[in-house]
């Protein structure tokens, strides 16, 4: 393993083990993106996926926000795409602007086109390298954290072709195919747990595993369908990590839409951190799970188009919802899903002064 300068802060770290801290940790999901000028300006010039496979590019945009609002914001991620493990898999993935799949998966026999076993290291080094470059890069100033897609949700792109809003393609594989589609959705799993393994060695401090279309299953088949190959992820990365005699790091699912299987994720899943949407509240969703994990969440990112009285009252409120008799306990402060391009960079910037001020 490489050595990496000393931590500064290390909040995120210790609210996901569940721990309680002097105020709750916060960052956002897609906190690299369009809605900051940096961004689009770097964008200008470079392909989506060429900033995603060049390290000082990848570095460039994941320190952006760390540098914008440097003292206000508790983690990075690393910039690249959930849809990186696809075209490890062997499949083309254009992005314009949205995800587009030229050619996807029709019937199971298309399977048989897929890369039977993928090396990692060989496909997706260059997020390894843009993950050690960032550590260099952050100096210790905040966490890094690695990701994937969750089965479910990949096994829905590399079938519908891009996103959907029915889902219908990749839910005629779950109910016409069960038996094809587990198959698949185990092998997707195994290359996730490499690529999550591979992100540790290179200096991933966290990890976090986006199931975005978790909620379009019916509870019975998420149960069915996509938290098996969750589970098994967890229990991968671990052994993996544990055969190779590095320690273990948290993990965070975020399945958005699937509040109903808290109890199940806390009790079985295997994360540290469990990601909640705005469709709970955080006292309930704190009670379903007890102290199994920590939550991370959840305001609605379209709060931050409804200015600073609005955005302040919200953030006061999600405060104390998410407290646990009075303390501040094993909850990093997040939106429910991603930021989206049209906000202004200084709301964002004063949802996190609020989250400061109201969780301290
Ligand atoms: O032109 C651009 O710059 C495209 C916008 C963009 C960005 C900034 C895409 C296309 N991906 C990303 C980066 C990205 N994607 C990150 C970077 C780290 C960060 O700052 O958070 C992460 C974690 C993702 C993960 C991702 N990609 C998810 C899971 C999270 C979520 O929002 O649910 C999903 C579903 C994707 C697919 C994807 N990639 C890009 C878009 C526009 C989409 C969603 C399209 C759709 O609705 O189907």
């Amino acid at each position: 393993m490489v050595e990496f300068p000393a931590m500064k802060n290390d909040l995120l770290l210790r609210a996901a083990r569940g721990e309680e801290t002097e105020r709750a940790p916060v960052w956002v999901m897609r906190q690299a993106g369009r809605y900051l000028p940096e961004f689009r300006k770097v964008r200008e010039s470079h392909e989506f996926f060429e900033v995603c496979r060049t390290p000082e590019l990848a570095t460039e945009v994941t320190v952006q926000p760390i540098r914008r609002y440097t003292g206000l914001i508790d983690a990075s991620i690393i910039f690249s795409d959930i849809l990186v493990i696809p075209q490890a898999m062997g499949m083309e993935v254009q992005m314009n602007p949205g995800p587009h799949f030229p050619d996807p998966l029709n019937t199971p026999e298309d399977i048989e086109k897929l890369t039977k076993v993928v090396d990692v290291n060989k496909e997706l080094g260059y997020v390894f390298e843009a993950i050690t470059s960032t550590r260099k890069a952050l100096n210790g100033e905040v966490p890094l954290i690695g990701f994937c897609g969750a089965p479910w949700t990949l096994f829905a792109y590399m079938i519908e072709g891009g996103g959907s809003k029915t889902f219908q393609k990749a839910k005629t594989w779950l109910f016409r195919y069960p038996e094809e589609s587990k198959a698949l959705l185990l092998r997707i799993a195994d290359v996730c747990v490499d690529f999550l393994v591979g992100q540790v060695k290179a200096g991933a401090q966290l990890l976090q595993v986006f199931d975005s279309w978790a909620g379009e299953l019916a509870p019975h088949h998420f149960h069915e369908f996509s938290f098996p190959g969750l589970q098994y992820i967890t229990k991968g990365v671990r052994q993996k990590l544990a055969s190779l005699g590095i320690p273990s790091v948290p993990m965070t699912l975020f399945a958005k839409g699937a509040n109903h299987a808290l109890s199940v994720l806390a009790g079985e899943g295997g994360y540290d951190v469990l990601g909640i949407d705005w469709g709970i509240e955080p006292s309930e969703a704190r009670r379903i799970v007890g102290d199994k994990v920590a939550l991370q969440g959840n305001l609605d990112p379209n709060l931050l188009y409804g200015g600073r009285d609005a955005i302040e009252r919200e953030v006061k409120r999600m405060c104390e919802g998410f407290r646990v008799g009075g303390r501040v306990k094993g909850w990093i402060a997040n939106l429910g899903h991603g930021i989206t391009p049209g906000v202004d960079p200084e709301d964002l910037r004063w949802f996190f002064e609020c989250v400061r001020k109201y969780s301290s």
